[in-house]
């Protein structure tokens, strides 16, 4: 195989086709591995014979838990581990025929990279972006360790089953918030799908409405305590229909009456459960009353602050100004608690309070004082100004996305380029002390009060402080998965730069990417973190001004399934792995396989019989080369139209992501050839070198390795994969040829290709020495033929 190392070249039009990096688990690679790069391989293969200088590049995510449970579990070295890992993948990369870059290709644990995500992370923290913080973790009381929450199943420890918790502990967080309205408007500038677009918009979640402040009246007391309580709302109009608060069980107010052995019992009870436990819908909405209350701020009234779990501490101010008439969730609550129910908006159809929350917009506010009257929507902006000139509330925004927990209590991840001080407080490491080198440990557990095992290395964790000198502390938490994935694509436009993530001018010729495939999972949080990296990288000067966003394109692939149509497990004994396919049907098969199943982003069940039909017209196509292979002169008429048609349409199907369209039209075309070329009574048509060539070509992208060898025996020079793809011919294609079906006593006994122009003694003329009709009249004898025009010509004879 030929190599496909990518050089910056002015004159030619780059191509950036990335495929997501894989993370190098031990059982090598998967079937969807193989199908996301597959795609990108034929993408990448049919844009460099396009004439286009195409960057097609691969690395490893390597840093991860799977790796370091499997070091616990076994006491080797993590660093050992992935490198097996990747030489194994890289190696079964190699048998897929994956046209990758190799000299490009980067690990994310290699120091020479990490170097450089440490050095984003300083700059986040020089920028003020990142900050320590106490944010929740999931915590296994049993392992003692901070879980991901990938790591928590139905509430439970992934490693020990373990019912897990929620527990408070200093951590980074990197202020992703600051960018969300950034990170909503840039996506106007790519061409993302819809689906991918809305998943970002969503995640992001922003709400417009207004935050408004109830005074803290204590209890026992007319006084209010001078403390305000604080809330966010979207629906300002219903303010006046507001009867009871609702606090979080973190809220701080709570902490002032943990004495109240009832509210001691229901927050302990709150810490156990998970966030989705929480949020779901069908989650009973518990709650305990504090014993605070407080004054409305318009009508005066006294209401009393209830707390309960279904009210996040995350989101808004992590209070809520309950509304049980038009609000769903506050409506169970009231009805639980007994609490008044006070309408406020006059529904526009019959409406029983007692049973629903009446949520529509639809309708005129009441009891409202100065909003009397209005429509909720133009209720709204009404109240956020009536409370703003009375000092009440003003306009606020939320954002659902949160800032994002930078840190983790593992080992085998990028060391956070911390130092603390007791006197300077949280130090960056200087820049020239980049890379901070994973040292490498005894045990790779992490220790008995959650900390990661780093902090066990006396050596490693005691330093001087870079600003004043004095002893002081490293970070021993390390850097989230996402880390290394967020600027992995900049990277490899310059993979061995050591004064710089990457060289300017490098990026300003590379990128952005053109097209990015990757899994659907990946279309909400990895695309959110790495765009926001890139637009933080973008604000300091490190990549091209010019460059607003990073990926022009984004393309999920689907997912496949196992042959009994559920999705792969190992428990279930379903999984398919691409290499034994290989084995058995060869490379070339199985890619062409994967891209004929389906369209490129349909979930699809393997099918072994279709594979196997597949390598059979691959066959097929060898054989019918090596039949025809060294013929000299012109091919027939029909055949040079045929293969002139195909390399059109498969461009056409190719470009546009529409893999399974584009084997169709090569299967068809070989049918088409086959019957031309059949010899009947010395009459079927020629099938020369320059056609069998330009069949290699175009099935180059898809089955590269066959395609070489045919390539090569009918006289290609060099590689097919560095020919151009075949000129298309207009001239030989005047208007779309029609295909005619033949009958011979009306039953369908072939077809026959002709011009819309043929007339019908031409189409009878080529009809008749089609092997499926040919044989009929010579054993019978014609007694008329029925043409219908541009479908179907019938044979009656008498046999
Ligand atoms: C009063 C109200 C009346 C509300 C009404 C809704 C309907 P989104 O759209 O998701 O932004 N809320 C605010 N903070 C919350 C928190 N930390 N945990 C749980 N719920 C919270 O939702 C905003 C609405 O969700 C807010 O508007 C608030 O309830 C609730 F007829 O305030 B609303
Ligand atoms: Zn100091």
């Amino acid at each position: 195989m030929v190599e496909f190392h990518a050089q910056e070249l002015d004159d030619q039009e780059k191509r950036y086709v990335l495929v997501e990096f894989p993370y190098p688990s031990g059982v090598g690679l998967h079937i969807g591995h193989a199908f996301s790069f597959t795609g990108g391989d034929v993408y990448a293969r049919f844009e460099r014979m396009q004439g286009k200088n195409v960057l097609f590049p691969m690395g490893w995510d390597a840093f991860g838990l799977p790796t370091e449970n499997y070091a616990i579990r076994t006491g080797r070295k993590p660093q050992d581990v992935t490198r097996e890992n990747t030489d194994m993948f890289r190696k079964q990369m190699h048998e897929l025929g994956f046209s990758f870059d190799w000299e490009r290709e980067v690990n994310t644990t290699d120091p020479s990279y990490y170097q450089w995500t440490q050095w984003i992370f300083i700059k986040l923290v020089e920028k003020g972006l990142a900050y320590k913080s106490e944010m929740p973790i999931n915590w296994c009381p049993s392992c003692k360790v901070g879980l991901a929450n990938e790591e928590v199943v139905d509430g439970h420890c992934e490693r020990c089953g373990t019912q897990t918790e929620r527990r408070t502990i200093s951590q980074w967080v990197v202020r992703i918030t600051k960018y969300a309205d950034r990170l909503i408007d840039g996506l106007e500038q790519t061409n993302f799908i819809e689906k991918v677009k809305a998943s970002q918009i969503n995640w992001i979640g922003r709400s417009e409405g207004a935050r408004i402040k109830f005074p803290v009246v204590m209890p026992g007391q007319v006084e209010e305590s001078g403390e305000n309580l604080e809330v966010f709302t979207t629906r300002p109009d219903t303010l006046w229909g507001c009867t009871f608060m609702v606090v979080a069980p973190e809220h701080p107010l709570v902490s002032k009456v943990m004495d109240n052995p009832a509210v001691a019992d229901y927050v302990e009870r709150a810490r156990r459960k998970s966030e989705m436990e929480r949020t779901e819908q069908t989650h009973e909405k518990d709650g305990v009353f504090s014993g605070l209350m407080v004054r409305h701020p318009v009508t005066g009234q006294e209401l009393p602050i209830w707390i309960s779990d279904f009210v996040l501490v995350t989101y808004g101010t992590g209070a809520i100004m309950a509304v049980p008439a038009h609000d769903e969730r506050d409506h169970q609550f009231a009805t639980q608690y007994g609490l008044p129910i006070v309408p406020v908006i006059q529904p526009e159809e019959d409406w029983y309070f007692p049973n629903a929350a009446y949520t529509s917009m639809a309708g005129r506010v009441v009891n409202s004082g100065p909003i009397d009257g209005l429509t909720p929507a133009e209720a709204i902006p009404a109240a956020v100004a009536w409370l703003a000139e009375r000092g009440i509330g003003e306009r606020a925004v939320s954002y659902h996305l949160r800032d994002w927990i930078f840190s983790r209590q593992h080992y085998w991840g990028e060391p956070i380029p911390m130092i603390y001080c007791e006197k300077c407080g949280w130090q960056t490491v200087p820049e020239d002390q980049l890379p901070v080198v994973l040292p490498e440990v005894e045990h790779y557990k992490p220790t008995d009060t959650g900390e990661s095992p780093l902090a066990a290395i006396t050596e490693w964790v005691n330093v001087a402080c870079p600003h004043c000198g004095a002893p002081a502390r490293r970070e021993t938490d390390t850097m989230p998965n996402w880390a290394g994935s967020d600027w992995y694509f900049l990277r490899f436009c310059d993979p061995h730069n050591d004064h710089a993530l990457a060289d300017m001018e490098k990026m300003r010729y590379w990128m952005p990417v053109d097209v990015y495939i990757g899994g659907d999972e990946h279309n909400t949080l990895h695309l959110l973190y790495s765009r926001f990296i890139y637009q933080f990288l973008h604000d300091l000067g490190v990549v091209p001004a010019d460059k607003p966003e990073p990926y022009q394109k984004r393309l999920s692939h689907g997912v496949i399934l196992g042959p009994d149509n559920q999705r792969m497990s190992k428990s279930r004994g379903n999984v398919i792995v691409p290499g034994e396919y290989v084995e058995k049907y060869g490379a070339d098969a199985l890619r062409t396989y994967l891209m004929f199943m389906g369209p490129y982003d349909a979930t699809m069940a393997w099918n072994e019989r279709a594979l196997l039909g597949v390598k059979r017209f691959l066959d097929k196509l060898e054989r019918f080369v090596n039949e025809h292979a060294g013929q000299g002169g012109h091919s027939g008429e029909g055949v040079r139209s045929a293969i002139n048609r195909m390399g059109k349409e498969v461009a056409e199907d190719t470009a546009a992501f529409k893999f399974n369209t584009a084997i169709a039209h090569m299967m068809e075309t070989l049918n088409t050839l086959t019957a031309l070329v059949e010899p009947v009574e010395g009459q079927g048509e020629v099938v020369a070198d320059a056609e069998l060539r330009h069949f290699a070509q175009v099935i180059a992208p898809y089955a590269p390795f066959i395609s070489d060898t045919l390539w090569q025996k009918v006289g290609g020079e060099g590689s097919v994969h560095h020919s151009r793809w075949p000129q298309y011919d207009p001239s030989l294609q005047l208007e779309e040829m029609m295909v005619i079906a033949l009958q011979v006593n009306g039953k369908l006994r072939g077809t026959v290709e002709v011009s819309p122009l043929a007339t019908e003694a031409e189409i009878r003329a080529k009809a008749e020495v089609q092997t499926g009709v040919a044989k009929f009249l010579s054993q019978g004898q014609l007694l008329k033929v029925i043409y219908i025009t541009g479908r179907t010509m019938n044979f009656v004879i008498r046999g």
